[in-house]
């Protein structure tokens, strides 16, 4: 029988990665089994969220005051499990946790990487079937190996992830992630119950026809954001348009969409919410990583994410993102 030698495991994938690296120690991809591991218990679940009894509310309130679900509550369990246990972590922040947390033992202490996430994003979203993602960013550890992780190892600018990517829950579930290599996406195929490398070396197309932004909240924003929305409102095919307005309000959903089509995606700051809803360490650094990589921009209106010094684990930030034109043309608006 012929062996199918075009599919790749990621454990395949990150393995055949680090032979071109004499010195790796196999700990990246260590922990990118674990976080894939994570994914499909994570998966499993998911699918069988109308079925079995984890939809609503979980009855608390996350450390940002907003309702946990039950779902979100088991996939932090999952991830900070397989993190804990794993050997290439020395400690987690998520958005479920009001601080971060460091593994104390001996072998997560000689760990070399720290990892932030949010395990399940756009959570409004599960009750009512609509796409949700887990979102994660790792670092190398600034501090001192064989000591536990300090919080400087994770207030880190965002040009020092080491890898960054996401995990999204939709009709298929995929797993993309990012080094400074490339990025790459594995969907998940059930038979074997192992994510595949579908979507070698992305590239995010240089422009696009859709944007992404919460209309709702358009006379919350500032001038130039206003002004930028109409401007693909009005767009002519003489002016590369007519332009998609496509809105999930999940973040993985909406920027994974526009990664492979070409588009941007805009949460910027309101009246009510000058920073913006989302986080800058677990939500908007790990997707302006990606996206880098994959040849489009990320900003906070005014300075590139990755440049950011982040002050603190759950700072907020406006957030654009997407194809480096439509950016660019985002960026002259005044
Ligand atoms: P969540 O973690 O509570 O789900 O919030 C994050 C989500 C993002 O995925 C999405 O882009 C945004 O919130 C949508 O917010 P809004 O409903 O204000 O447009």
């Amino acid at each position: 029988m012929g062996i199918n030698r075009k599919i790749q495991t990621l454990d395949e994938f990150t393995i055949q990665q680090m032979r071109d690296f004499p010195n790796a120690t196999g700990e990246l991809s260590g922990l990118l089994r674990d976080i894939g591991l994570a994914a499909k218990r994570v998966h499993v679940e998911v699918n069988k969220a109308g079925l079995v009894d984890i939809l609503g509310d979980a009855g608390t309130m996350n450390v940002q005051g907003e309702e946990v679900k039950k779902l979100d509550v088991f996939a932090n369990n999952q991830f900070m499990g397989v993190l804990q246990h794993g050997i290439s972590c020395a400690g987690i922040g998520s958005e479920e946790l009001d601080d971060i947390v460091v593994f104390d033992d001996e072998i997560s202490a000689q760990s070399k990487y720290v990892c932030l996430f949010d395990p399940l994003d756009g959570s409004s979203n599960i009750d009512v079937n609509v796409s949700i993602g887990t979102i994660f960013s790792v670092f190398r550890r600034v501090s001192e190996l064989g000591k536990v992780a300090t919080k400087e190892d994770f207030l880190q600018q965002g040009i020092n992830q080491v890898a960054a990517g996401y995990i999204i829950y939709g009709s298929s579930t995929m797993l993309v992630y990012a080094t400074r290599r490339g990025v790459n996406g594995f969907t998940l195929d059930q038979s074997i119950g192992e994510f595949t490398l579908s979507h070698p070396d992305i590239k995010c197309p240089e422009t696009g026809k859709i944007y992404s932004i919460n209309h709702g909240n358009f006379f919350q924003c500032e001038e130039k954001v206003q002004k930028y929305v109409t401007a693909c409102q009005n767009k002519t095919k003489a002016t590369g348009g007519p332009y998609t307005q496509r809105y999930i309000g999940s973040m993985v959903a909406d920027v994974h969409r526009n990664l492979i089509k070409g588009g941007i995606f805009m949460y910027p700051g309101t009246l009510e919410k000058p920073k913006g809803k989302l986080r800058l360490l677990y939500e908007c650094n790990p997707f302006a990583f990606i996206v880098e990589v994959a040849g489009g921009k990320a900003t906070n209106g005014k300075e590139r994410i990755l440049e950011i010094q982040p002050t603190e684990i759950h700072q907020r930030t406006p957030f654009f993102v997407g194809s480096k034109l439509m950016m660019e043309e985002f960026e002259k608006t005044n």
